[in-house]
């Protein structure tokens, strides 16, 4: 009898059990991270992006920013908008690669408005003055900055890197310059084809590459040592119009460690 109440208890023990796991393995599996560690995929929007049109297993996206079946389009070419799309999971990857393939496009021939940010920083989905995201950030933003505030004497588009403390501000009226640790010029809008930009962070070590010319060759923009930007991150990417404007599409984002 005793050990009857014990092997039927045990029973009912490993039905509940079965059935918590049955539960648990019914859960969207793409969203459920693989034992011993993340998978590459967490990290990248890739098509397609969702299966209903409004929503994305590890992406969120908000304001003017749209879904298509080829493209995520931040802002299209019209005045005054912004979107963002942000990756839901923090990165705990000391370091990490990441390849956006995006397109800037519009009808002006030089005057165009006002770019698109790649972000890693510690706060997301908050739209703001940078780009169409927060100023005074934590962390990295990349700009592709397409109209030309400051004086310098150089023809934009420029990509200019920051790493702000959580006070700092981005500076528009030198286009950044202030804070910047790193930028180049890259003429990157109305190309006829998708480009692609590889930020990558190695051994405390941020490097920008570009292939803008579609020809599968990689340009550095810059590289600079000594950065220090902690891990439990987000990913994102944002873009803003004014007056002036431009599609900014995102077509894929590739992170890896
Ligand atoms: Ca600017």
């Amino acid at each position: 009898m005793e050990r009857c109440r014990f092997s039927c208890s045990f029973t009912r023990y490993f039905i509940v059990f079965l059935f918590l796991l049955s539960v648990i393995n019914g859960q969207d599996s793409s969203q459920v991270a693989p034992d011993g560690g993340f998978l590459k995929r967490e990290y990248s929007l890739t098509k397609p992006y969702s299966s209903n049109g409004m929503t994305m297993p590890f992406w969120d996206f908000r304001d003017n920013a749209m879904l298509t079946n080829n493209y995520i389009r931040l802002t299209s070419n019209h005045q005054a908008k912004l979107g963002s799309v942000w990756n839901k999971i923090p990165c705990y990857l000391r370091d990490w690669e990441m390849q956006v393939q995006f397109k800037v496009h519009g009808g002006g021939r030089t005057l165009a408005a006002d770019g698109f940010a790649i972000w890693y920083t510690k706060e997301r989905m908050t739209p703001g003055p940078v780009f169409g995201s927060r100023d005074e950030f934590h962390g990295l933003g990349v700009f592709f900055d397409t109209y030309k505030n400051g004086p310098q004497a150089v023809t934009f588009p420029q990509i200019t890197a920051m790493i702000g403390n959580g006070t700092t501000k981005y500076d528009h009226m030198t286009d950044g310059k202030i804070n910047s640790v790193g930028s180049c010029l890259a003429s990157f809008r109305n190309k006829d084809y998708d480009t692609f930009v590889t930020v990558r962070y190695v051994k405390e070590t941020l490097s920008v590459r570009l292939d803008i010319d579609g020809l599968g060759e990689w340009k550095e923009c810059f590289i600079v040592p000594g950065v220090k930007l902690p891990t439990g991150y987000f990913i994102g990417v944002s873009a803003a119009t004014g007056d002036l404007a431009d599609n900014h599409d995102v077509t894929n984002i590739h992170r890896q460690p």
